[in-house]
């Protein structure tokens, strides 16, 4: 026995020594975020709930950190792999969005403390989940020193257009202090906690020379540390966020806004939001976000089911260059009408199971098919509204089907051999080449098909399965049965 352990073991090291795992060799293309509102997401600590009140909108709602921790193990059966907490520092009273900074260096005290902020990184890390805060650089409170310094470090009159925006002032990061100001807190938050990333709020709002000098001092702190830039003005160009080499990913309302509204009209084809997709794979992909009218809500009002219309919209986001983000209460599903009730606290006791299978599924499938996260993209074709498009790398293709059409449509595939087929995992379809040297994708009315290209065995696995179980059932059933007598017997 000890001898076999010791031959795996050999093995095992030798298999090491062979094939080296690549140590920080997973980019952010491998990541599936989950955007998270702190005060909003779990209460966990009944303690700390000085300023609650949950019959107020537009004050703390009690989620804190130890919260976090005690969901953790559901975000993780989620399939997520980051976490995206809005931003942990201290804010003025009723702050809990974040925005209103009356300190950059502590912990907001509804939340907790830094060491439960650690303990909750901890926790997260012991799971295998990044943890991304949410960094202000644009704004203070109206009761931040900044706001009332004798030299202007603020912008006079600067309207900020955010539902927050009434008790916060613009910095203006010309400054040389205010710059130092918050290039300090970037280092304290990176030095005294295990963050793994900062999603920067507004950054499409940032002085370009001040985002470039953060940035550039953030990667030479920790080159693995992760930048995302978060969007505030969805009319703004992207340009210098994308030209940023150290901004790993960038926010995309375009999709949001294009998927939300193609989705709204059941008939509507998803050809322009799959032509406008933007292949570099840095965007952030999502539907919802806590100033709009939530997903489910949106598809409700528009004679959609939940399942249906969440299926749709995230095979696209799972299987398009870019990284999905989704957003707290989405997998629930919450309904919202726009700010602030898309803002609620998480309503975990309202779980539909039906949803979160397959918020579940397409994020495994997303880990299992890296082609999903690397693979490059491109248009296949149309039917009415159903569109299909493919991604691939050298070693795996994968074709998407999306039918958001009124009744069931077929796409032809016609760049596969007859030693493929296409393995279609959501619907369990199989479709082999036809006489005409096509594959037909056919679906119908509003459904997504994921499909694998495989080889063609030309076997049919349902009845080979069917067969095996019958073939492996049989002795056990004569085991079984064997038992039985002994033990009658024996009576
Ligand atoms: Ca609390
Ligand atoms: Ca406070």
């Amino acid at each position: 026995m000890k001898k076999t352990i010791w031959s795996i073991a050999l093995m095992i090291g030798f298999v090491m020594v062979l094939f080296p795992v690549q140590a920080g060799a997973t980019t952010v293309q491998d990541e599936i975020m989950y955007r998270l509102l702190i005060d909003r997401f779990n209460n966990g600590d009944a303690s700390l709930d000085q300023q609650t009140d949950i019959a107020d909108p537009y004050a703390f709602h009690g989620g804190d950190l130890a919260g976090i921790v005690k969901k953790l193990d559901t975000l993780k059966g989620l399939g997520y792999t980051t976490i995206v907490l809005s931003p942990v520092m201290s804010n003025a009273d009723n702050g809990y969005h974040g925005y209103w900074v009356d300190d950059f260096f502590s912990v907001e005290q509804q939340y907790g403390t830094i060491e439960d902020l650690n303990n909750m990184i901890k926790e997260a890390h012991d799971r295998d989940l990044n943890v991304i805060m949410e960094f202000v650089t644009n704004y203070v409170a109206d009761t931040h020193e900044f706001a009332t310094a004798s030299e202007q470090l603020v912008k006079e009159n600067a309207s900020i257009a955010a539902p927050w925006g009434d008790g916060a002032v613009m910095l203006d990061q010309s400054k040389a202090e205010v710059r130092s100001h918050i290039i300090e807190a970037a280092q304290y938050w990176m030095q005294e906690t295990e963050l793994d990333g900062f999603k920067l709020h507004a950054a499409d709002q940032m002085d370009a020379d001040f985002l470039k000098e953060l940035t550039r001092t953030i990667e030479q702190e920790d080159d693995q540390f992760m930048i995302l830039a978060d969007v505030l003005d969805v009319k703004v160009d992207l340009s210098v966020l994308e030209e940023n080499k150290q901004i790993d990913a960038i926010d995309a309302p375009n999709v949001q806004q294009t998927l939300t509204t193609i989705m709204s009209k059941p008939g509507e084809s998803l050809t322009p939001l799959i032509k406008a997709t933007d292949e570099a794979g840095r965007k952030l992909l999502y539907v919802d976000n806590f100033y709009t009218k939530r997903f489910t809500q949106l598809m409700a009002e528009n004679g959609r089911n939940d399942l249906t219309s969440w299926k749709l919209a995230l095979t696209y986001l799972f299987t398009a260059p870019g990284i999905p983000s989704i957003l707290q209460g989405s997998d629930i599903p919450m309904y919202g009408d726009g700010y602030p009730e898309s803002q609620r606290l998480v309503q975990f006791n309202q779980q539909d199971e039906d949803v979160k299978a397959f918020f579940e599924k397409i994020s495994a499938i997303r880990k299992q098919f890296p082609v999903l996260a690397d693979g490059a993209f491109s248009f296949v074709g149309e039917s009415g509204a159903m569109s299909v498009y493919k991604r691939t790398n050298e070693s795996q293709t994968v074709y998407v089907a999306l039918n958001n059409d009124v009744q069931s449509q077929a796409v032809p595939v016609t760049d596969l051999t007859n030693d493929e087929q296409l393995n279609g995992i959501l619907g369990d379809n199989l479709v082999r080449q036809d006489d005409e040297g096509v594959f037909n994708l056919v679906l119908p009315r509003e459904t997504a098909e994921i499909y694998i290209v495989e080889e063609n065995n030309g076997l049919n696995w349902p009845f080979i399965t069917f067969i095996g179980g019958v073939f492996l059932l049989f002795p056990i059933g004569i085991f079984v049965m064997g038992r039985k007598q002994k033990t009658s017997g024996n009576n």
